[in-house]
């Protein structure tokens, strides 16, 4: 059967893009081409931004949120051009999705339904730009009356990674916009190609030049330079714990913005032998395979009852064995590419340290040779101890490592012994089980008996060192405003001199 549709062919040149600010497309000078992971064939052509194109951006976000143009609107006036947003993005959700697939590696189908949650972000943003609201204190005495006004916090830099491009962008732009701020976005240098097509959607859905701007270039350059910029608010950063850090440390020595922060993850899936088993494992393939596991909330430690490990690891790993890694432009394929070749490097490497560490292969433990294209098959470690390597890092890849254990207090204090706090899941059939492990397991989002699910209403981010902020929900466009507090004094005023 062939599923490539000729809508799924290989672009016959790479697509040039322009980098955009103040409502125009521009050239850097100087391009960079990018390659299809999944072909190894050059797709974009993405231009390579100085620093004074970046202080360019943030000269126009600023000229754009002072003037008013934004900021200035009604709540509803805002959420109608993300409405408009959110319905030209359905009408062009293929082709995001196509360019997506292209450069991230990610199987088609799965971009398009990355896409829809874009949507879902769209609107969800627009209803939040109406309900944004302060706060008033009728108790103060008769004499005082208090308000708590919301205000945009102005200029916000955004920094995204390559693991989900759009999805991520659309987690953060709809509710930045909602608050009133204007912003600068630096996409990865890999995957640059539909933050650059969302500046076509949001101009042609009505926002106010200048509001969108989009720089691209490498991340030591653009992106360093942006984080130490001293005109720049705030900073939502999602990326690398080491170049979050590095983000910590710019924000202190410049201007002191405020940072939003989501780093890694190395999340635990807690599997005990009352689940429905076929339904964990099918969750516990999925959790560590989708989008090959370079997925911040990945399940990546399976610390399962070892009543039931061994039939558990056994039924996983003939589910691990059928996954359809692929082509991502084949519609077909569960799972894609590895998106860049150092990331590739890094997986296989974690792979080897597994093996010479002592822990057992189960499923999978190498690369898949598809013809062309960097592929790895979704792999199962067994008797992983908390000192190894692929216990304590992020390998951000399709590798599982399992843990067994006989009490719930010995589940719980396995799901902690992480320095970060993502996500976690667990799954049973016994209510005390699944509260007390979900109460006590210090992790931002979490799934009983599902894994991965959510959407737009609730807020997301870490605890420990997965990050500082939420994104999503009410919460995410607050998270992008301050508040003032106002006092108002009601009546003649009581003399202090007499
Ligand atoms: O991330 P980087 P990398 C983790 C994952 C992965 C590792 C390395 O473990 O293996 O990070 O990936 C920009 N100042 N995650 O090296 O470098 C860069 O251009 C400012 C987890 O690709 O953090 C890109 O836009 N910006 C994660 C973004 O930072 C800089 C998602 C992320 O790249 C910069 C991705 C600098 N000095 C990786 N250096 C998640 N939590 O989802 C780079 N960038």
């Amino acid at each position: 059967m062939n599923t490539m549709s000729r809508a799924n062919a290989l672009p016959e040149t790479p697509r040039e893009f322009g980098f955009f600010v103040d409502g125009e497309w521009r050239e850097a000078g100087e391009v960079y081409e990018r390659a299809s992971p999944g072909h190894g064939v050059a797709v974009t052509r993405i231009q390579k931004c100085s620093p004074a194109d970046l202080d360019a951006a943030v000269a126009a976000a600023r000229r754009a949120f002072e003037g008013g143009g934004w900021a200035g609107l009604s709540g509803a006036e805002r959420g109608g051009v993300l409405l408009r947003a959110a319905q030209i993005l359905r009408e062009r959700r293929d082709e995001i999705a196509y360019w997506e697939a292209l450069e991230n590696g990610k199987p088609i189908a799965q971009a398009r339904g990355e896409v829809e949650h874009c949507i879902a972000c769209f609107e969800m943003a627009a209803g939040a730009a109406r309900l944004l609201h302060g706060d008033s204190f009728n108790s103060l005495g008769d004499k005082l009356f208090g308000m708590v006004l919301r205000e945009p916090i102005g200029v916000v830099g955004l920094i995204t990674p390559w693991n989900f491009p759009f999805l991520i962008l659309c987690e953060r732009v709809p509710f930045i916009l909602a608050s009133g701020c204007t912003l600068v976005v630096k996409p990865s240098e890999v995957t640059s190609a539909t933050t650059l097509l969302l500046a076509d959607v949001l101009a042609e859905a009505g926002l106010p030049r200048g509001v969108y701007n989009v720089v691209t270039g490498s991340g030591r350059t653009i992106g360093q330079a942006l984080t130490e910029h001293t005109d720049v608010d705030m900073l939502s950063f999602t990326g690398s714990t080491a170049v979050g850090r590095s983000c910590v440390h710019a924000a202190a020595d410049s201007n002191f913005k405020k940072l939003g922060l989501e780093l890694g993850g190395k999340n635990p899936i807690v599997v005990f032998a009352d689940s429905d088993l076929e339904d964990a494992a099918d969750g516990a393939a999925f959790g560590i395979s989708f989008n090959t596991g370079q997925c911040c909330v990945s399940s990546s430690r399976l610390i399962v009852e070892r009543s039931v490990a061994d039939e558990f690891e056994a039924l996983l790993a003939a589910k691990m064995a059928r996954i359809r890694v692929g082509d991502p432009l084949d519609e077909t394929t569960q799972v894609g590419a590895i998106t860049t070749e150092a990331q590739n490097a890094t997986i296989l490497g974690f792979i080897e340290k597994g093996r010479t560490e002592g822990a057992r292969l189960v499923a999978g433990g190498g690369p898949l040779d598809l013809g062309r294209g960097q592929y790895i098959a979704p792999t199962l470690f067994s008797g992983v101890t908390p000192d190894m390597a692929i216990a304590r890092d992020e390998i951000f890849g399709p590798v599982l490592s399992s843990f067994r254990f006989d009490t719930v207090e010995e589940a719980v204090a396995l799901a902690n012994d992480t320095v970060y706090g993502l996500a976690a899941s667990v799954w049973t059939r016994d209510i005390d089980k699944a509260l007390t492990v979900t109460r006590k397991v210090r992790a931002g989002r979490f799934w009983v008996n599902t894994i991965m699910a959510g959407g737009p209403e609730m807020p997301m981010g870490g605890f420990k060192q997965s990050g500082w902020g939420r994104e999503g929900g009410m919460l995410g466009v607050e998270e992008y405003t301050q508040v003032k507090s106002v006092h108002v004094e009601l009546g003649k005023r009581t003399h202090w001199i007499a």
